[in-house]
């Protein structure tokens, strides 16, 4: 099923993709007011199963909370439509997107008159920075937009209005020609992509930055600590300076989309030899090994979709 077709999950019914409407007046259209998710499904080989659900889900709940966001259904009961909607479309692996937002009901700032929403869609998504990404690396710029300061709006929320930000970095980035754009924040270390979390190699130590660096703390990034320290690997949550992105050995984006993207050139200057490094490609065969199902999935990342 690509994009445009199928079933998606409206407050608890399956209805037509075309029917999947709403107001014009909705509060998260003028407002912003909506969190979400993006899970992937695989196929493992047993069948199609998603990758670290309840995790997501528990992340989708606590963006809802920060935002005094009452999601009218359990997390339990949307766990399981996200696995119907993935059986009803037929998938065997596959994007899914879960969205709570706040619908019609008054205008003006407050949103708490206004019902909360929930929407899940799936469609097949390939490889988010291309597939010759995978191995010859992406070039990215450090954006001039940067992260808003962690008094301003809460990264740990995964909810719609953050992507402005997101948005501004990646437009700027592409209209100058580049695949990608890090941003730094407010206190010009650096943060992460516009939808992915950064890592760099030095000396065979691998460096991401910390949640105090306006990131949203990403379910990959998890994956790769969790990875790297099972290969053996020295990880640590750092803050870094912009300047050691020019003169680390490797750099690469982690994310559900984007899953383990090396990048190859920042800025222009190159990254170590200007491809996919050894240490990102043990970590990328280590974790496609896990999804793709030729490691056995020893950690419990995947409920199967039945
Ligand atoms: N930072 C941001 C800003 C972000 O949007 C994502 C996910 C991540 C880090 C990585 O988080 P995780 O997926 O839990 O590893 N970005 C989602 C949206 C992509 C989109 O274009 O839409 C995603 O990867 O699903």
């Amino acid at each position: 099923m690509s994009f445009g077709q199928g079933k998606i999950w409206y407050d608890g019914k399956l209805v037509d993709w075309a029917d999947a409407t709403c107001h014009v007046m909705s509060h998260a259209l003028h407002y912003g007011s909506s969190v979400f998710e993006g899970v992937r499904c695989y196929d493992t080989g047993k069948g199609p199963a998603i990758f670290r659900l309840n995790d997501h889900m528990r992340r989708l709940y606590e963006s809802a909370k920060i935002y005094r966001m009452d999601i009218p259904f359990e997390q339990s009961e949307l766990e399981q439509a996200v696995i119907d909607t993935v059986r009803e479309n037929n998938l065997q692996s596959c994007y899914i997107r879960p969205l709570a937002f706040r619908g019609l009901g008054a205008m003006g700032v407050n949103p708490q008159t206004c019902p909360v929403n929930v929407v899940i869609a799936a469609w097949s998504w390939g490889k988010y920075l291309g597939e010759e990404a995978m191995e010859a690396g992406v070039s990215v710029r450090v954006s001039s937009w940067r992260r808003a300061a962690p008094d301003t709006i809460p990264t740990l929320a995964k909810a719609g209005g953050n992507y402005l930000n997101s948005q501004l970095i990646k437009m700027e980035a592409t209209d100058d020609g580049f695949d990608e754009g890090i941003a730094l924040d407010h206190y010009g270390f650096v943060s992460e992509g516009s939808g992915e979390n950064i890592f760099i190699v030095r000396n065979g130590a691998i460096y991401t930055p910390p949640s105090s660096s306006s990131i949203l703390p990403g379910i990959t990034r998890h994956c790769v600590v969790t990875l790297a320290r099972e290969l053996g690997m020295k990880i640590r949550q750092q803050v870094i300076p912009r300047e050691a992105l020019y003169v680390a050995d490797e750099v690469f984006f982690t994310g559900t989309a984007a899953e383990v993207t090396p990048v190859s050139k920042i800025d222009n200057i190159v990254i170590g030899e200007g491809r996919r490094g050894p240490v990102t490609e043990k970590i990328q065969s280590a974790f496609f090994d896990i999804v793709e199902g030729r490691k056995e999935d020893t950690y419990g990342w995947f409920t199967p979709v039945v």
